[in-house]
């Protein structure tokens, strides 16, 4: 049809740079998409800089948003986005109103980013986890949690190996799988070094598994080259391009392959221009999303999925 695919997109709003809404608002309008934002958090920048000021979304603040759009009947989208929210408290508010615009409009797609943190840290309450898992989770359609939130989540470690007719990798399937039996017919983990999985430290690899039918789920692996430097909204840019592809593309390999292809010129661009180290920033560089759309438009694929 010729509707405009309406978004919600609930995430962190940065006054300056590029994380959460304004990561995900930039990729979706330029691709066309009605982007309805709520943001859960109000800060200057992100918590990557020395200071971070700024305000969080409370619990009832979310509620009478809600009641807002609700009132005027803004309530019917096509696409839910969630990204950094905080606070299980948050999640739960997120949660209850979710499952309400999923009995309005049954065709809704639910894409959750199930933020909690990165390399071995946690940056939201511990409390995140088990709301994720049992209130978030079971609503979501696609899930796109990095290794460690991937780890968080099933409470144990990623034992991966890229061998194949390996019963380490049938190990890892089964895990990833886990993830299905909660709610979600799409797991993607969308950065694993591939050292971690027998490979080269300078490469990483994105794991996908969606499910047919019960029990047949297509399994898929994208390897892509690391890039030295420390980036912030990454993983943001990643579930905001998969939501845009998979509407366009009705299939998740592909909306894969043009993701992680994309983002990596993305970090192509920023590395180019940041010729100078921004010293009030301990973790890299903004990404250069305006400076990268020519690439986000063009959508070309560099790297292709391998079926497992
Ligand atoms: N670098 C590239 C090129 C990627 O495609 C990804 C995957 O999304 C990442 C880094 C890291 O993603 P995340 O922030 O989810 O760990
Ligand atoms: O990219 C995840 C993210 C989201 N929101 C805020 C952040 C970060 C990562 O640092 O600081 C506010």
């Amino acid at each position: 049809s010729n509707r405009i695919p309406r978004v919600l997109s609930i995430q962190s709003h940065v006054v300056h740079g590029y994380v959460g809404n304004r990561c995900a608002t930039f990729i979706l309008q330029l691709y066309g998409f009605e982007v309805d934002v709520i943001n859960s958090v109000h800060f200057s920048n992100h918590t990557g800089y020395s200071v971070v000021k700024g305000s969080r979304l409370t619990a009832d603040e979310l509620r009478s948003v809600f009641q807002g759009l609700m009132a005027n009947e803004l309530f019917e989208y096509d696409y839910i986005l969630t990204g950094y929210m905080g606070s299980g408290e948050l999640l739960h508010v997120v949660a209850e109103y979710i499952t309400l615009i999923k009995s309005r409009s049954p065709r809704v797609i639910y894409i959750c980013d199930p933020v909690i943190g990165d390399n071995g840290k946690l940056y939201v309450d511990q409390s995140c986890v088990e709301v994720y898992k049992n209130v978030i989770l079971p609503l979501a359609d696609i899930v796109t949690p990095n290794d460690f939130e991937f780890e968080q989540l099933i409470g144990g470690t990623l034992e991966c190996t890229s061998d194949a007719n390996n019963n380490k990798e049938q190990k890892f399937w089964r895990t990833l799988q886990s993830l299905h039996s909660i709610g979600p017919s799409h797991v993607i983990v969308s950065s694993i070094s591939a050292s971690k999985t027998g490979g080269s430290e300078t490469m990483l690899q994105m794991y996908g598994s969606s499910k047919k039918s019960d029990h047949d789920y297509q399994t898929f692996r994208i390897d892509f080259p690391y890039l030295n430097g420390c980036f912030t909204g990454t993983g943001d840019s990643f579930s905001a391009l998969v939501l845009a592809w998979f509407h366009r593309e009705k299939n998740l390999i592909s909306a894969c392959e043009r993701s992680i292809s994309i983002l990596h010129q993305i970090l192509l661009k920023t590395i180019e221009l940041s010729k100078s180290i921004n010293v009030h920033n301990t973790c890299g560089n903004e990404l250069r999303l305006i400076e990268s759309r020519t690439v986000i438009e063009a959508a070309d694929i560099l790297f292709h999925a391998v079926l497992t």
